[in-house]
């Protein structure tokens, strides 16, 4: 029951519902190595998101801008690996979608507390532009927005539950978009979190 949003973007909804559970408990091994901090953005206020990351590079923003870097600035260490199983997941997904071989560099994970919200933005800090991003929801379920190449363009909302996944590439990897202000819920495995896992592949080789 894949749907297509938009030329590139495909909504796979449930496609890791199976996997949920043991996604959220590999979650919490990671950010027992790099903890969930809320970043500054580089006009010197704060992310509403908290965020880490694993894979060998994560996305990293203060008031010198956004970039990726090797390490985890909180602890100097590498950043975690991303589980096997995650890859394989986030490969299938783009496979499905029409992306083979899709090798992720980072998965940047976001977590929303009620009232988190993501404004709407194009994630361009990569280089690796001919490669997808893939977006795994687990938790409490949140309104995505997106547009197209331009900020003013019309956009459209989508409801993400626990265990969907979108894969945005080709046309629709520069759209902008967002996530509206997360509404009070509660879900079994996440109370009343909602996370994010993004899948990147960062640079060309
Ligand atoms: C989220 N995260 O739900 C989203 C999922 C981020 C972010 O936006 O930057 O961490 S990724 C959604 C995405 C990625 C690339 C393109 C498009 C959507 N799109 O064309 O709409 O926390
Ligand atoms: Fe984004």
């Amino acid at each position: 029951q894949p749907v297509l949003l938009a030329p590139g973007a495909l909504f796979l909804p449930g496609a890791a519902r199976a996997m949920q559970a043991r996604l959220m408990q590999q979650l919490h091994e990671i950010m027992a190595q790099a903890p969930l901090r809320r970043l500054e953005t580089p006009g010197g206020r704060r992310f509403s998101v908290e965020m880490t990351n694993c894979g060998a590079l994560g996305w990293q923003s203060d008031k010198a801008g956004y970039r990726y870097e090797s390490r985890d600035p909180l602890s100097g260490a590498a950043w975690p690996r991303i589980p096997d199983n995650w890859l394989v997941l986030a490969r299938t997904m783009a496979e499905q979608a029409g992306y083979p071989g899709f090798v992720p560099q980072t998965c940047l994970i976001n977590c929303y507390a009620p009232g988190a919200r993501m404004g709407l933005h194009q994630d361009r800090d990569e280089t690796a532009l001919e490669s997808p991003i893939v977006s795994v929801s687990l938790g409490v379920a949140a309104q995505f927005l997106f547009g197209g190449l331009e900020r003013t363009a019309p956009t459209r909302k989508l409801s993400l539950l626990s265990g969907d996944v979108v894969v945005w590439g080709g046309p629709s990897r520069l759209f902008y978009h967002g996530i509206t202000p997360l509404k009070p819920g509660h879900h079994e495995l996440t109370g009343d979190r909602r996370w994010n896992l993004t899948f990147r592949r960062v640079r060309a080789c």
